[in-house]
């Protein structure tokens, strides 16, 4: 029976030893220590031993019992550990392989001439503000004294709602909102840039949903000087050094005195080119002295403080910057045209 122990033991362990994996591992242990096993059937068999016999050959079963369950053990970690090491043979990086290229995006070409000419007004110490695209016709209309009647508020120029509200068509209502909100408080010294909606046959030239961007300065003893010089040194920063701007008479309802309001041909530089058709100047602005039944109907007394404003459109500007033909591009989405403003 000794024998037959030691020659248990060594098989058990020479087969533990070639098992390739662990399927192949735990047949071993079935086949070895399993109840059917041949350890259990000699055990099964230590009643036919003698009294002195007995002890002997128990304390062996013992200890093949435990050479076999240590030999497993032992091989378990070794297969384990095999296939840690093979998992991480594949999954290693390689940390000198080129990067992955990263396709930036970059801002549209709109986004970037409103954030110039943010910047450009709040170097000079203005502030931005925003309000609502869909307006009510009071601050769309009536706060800027175009009262029900008036020609400049046809119906059919405009996207309404209801009655009462329309999609803006300027964003002079937030500058409205914002003095309102002020209450008589000076100065206010704002510009306005967002979308603005008109009914329009879209071309090359209009579009039914444009960008504008409007300035207010509010304070005591503002004059039509403050708005030159301050819409001069826009253009300076905008278009050069070398730039001029000229003041026309104009009208507009929100404004008195009103003017259009020219900088010299950023192509020719004045010369005259069909571009400014050959008058030397392109229009880019409207501006004037805020009107007093203005300042009035949002809370301020007129007698103590005056205003200046101006209105322009982006699209306009963007256009003649980067000498775009079609006001169409800005809005269609098409990649070829968007991917050219990456490096300006
Ligand atoms: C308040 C008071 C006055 C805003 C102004 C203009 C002149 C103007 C146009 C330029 C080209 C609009 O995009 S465009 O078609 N704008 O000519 N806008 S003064 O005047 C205001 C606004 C708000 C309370």
């Amino acid at each position: 029976m000794k024998e037959q122990l030691t020659a248990l033991r060594d098989e058990a362990i020479a087969v533990i030893h070639a098992a390739k994996n662990m399927n192949e591992l735990n047949e071993a242990r079935v086949k070895y220590l399993g109840k059917k096993g041949p350890l259990t059937e000699i055990l099964r068999g230590m009643g036919k031993l003698s009294a002195e016999e007995r002890p002997v050959i128990g304390q062996m079963a013992n200890d093949v019992r435990a050479a076999i369950e240590s030999t497993l053990e032992r091989k378990k970690e070794e297969l384990e550990r095999e296939v840690l090491q093979k998992k991480l043979m594949s999954e290693t990086i390689d940390v000198t392989l080129p990067g992955r290229p990263v396709h930036f995006g970059n801002r549209h070409p709109l986004t970037k001439v409103i954030e110039e000419i943010e910047d450009i007004f709040i170097a000079m110490g203005f502030e931005v503000a925003e309000g609502p695209e869909v307006e009510t016709d009071y601050y769309n209309f009536e706060a800027l004294n175009l009262p029900k009647n008036h020609p400049a508020r046809d119906m059919q120029d405009s996207f309404y709602i209801t009655d009462e509200i329309l999609m803006r068509t300027h964003t002079s209502p937030v500058q409205a909102r914002t003095m309102e909100r002020k209450q008589g408080e000076v100065p206010v010294k704002i510009i306005c840039p967002g979308k603005v909606y008109r009914r329009d046959d879209d071309d090359a030239t209009h579009s039914h949903m444009f960008t504008q961007i409007e300035g207010l300065v509010v304070d005591k003893g503002i004059r039509m000087s403050d708005l030159k010089g301050t819409l001069l040194a826009f253009a300076k920063q905008m278009f050069g050094e070398n730039q001029r701007i000229r003041l026309r008479p104009s009208f507009f309802p929100f404004t008195e005195p009103s003017a259009e309001v020219d900088i010299s041909c950023v192509i020719c530089n004045g010369v005259g080119c069909r571009v400014c058709k050959e008058t030397g100047w392109l229009e880019i602005l409207g501006a004037g002295m805020v009107h007093p039944k203005v300042l009035e109907m949002s809370g301020y007394d007129s007698e103590k403080v005056t205003g200046f404003a101006f209105g322009m459109g982006v699209e306009r500007i963007a256009l003649l910057k980067y000498g775009i033909e079609d006001i169409r591009h800005f809005y269609q989405s098409d990649l070829r045209f968007l991917k050219q403003f990456s490096r300006v």
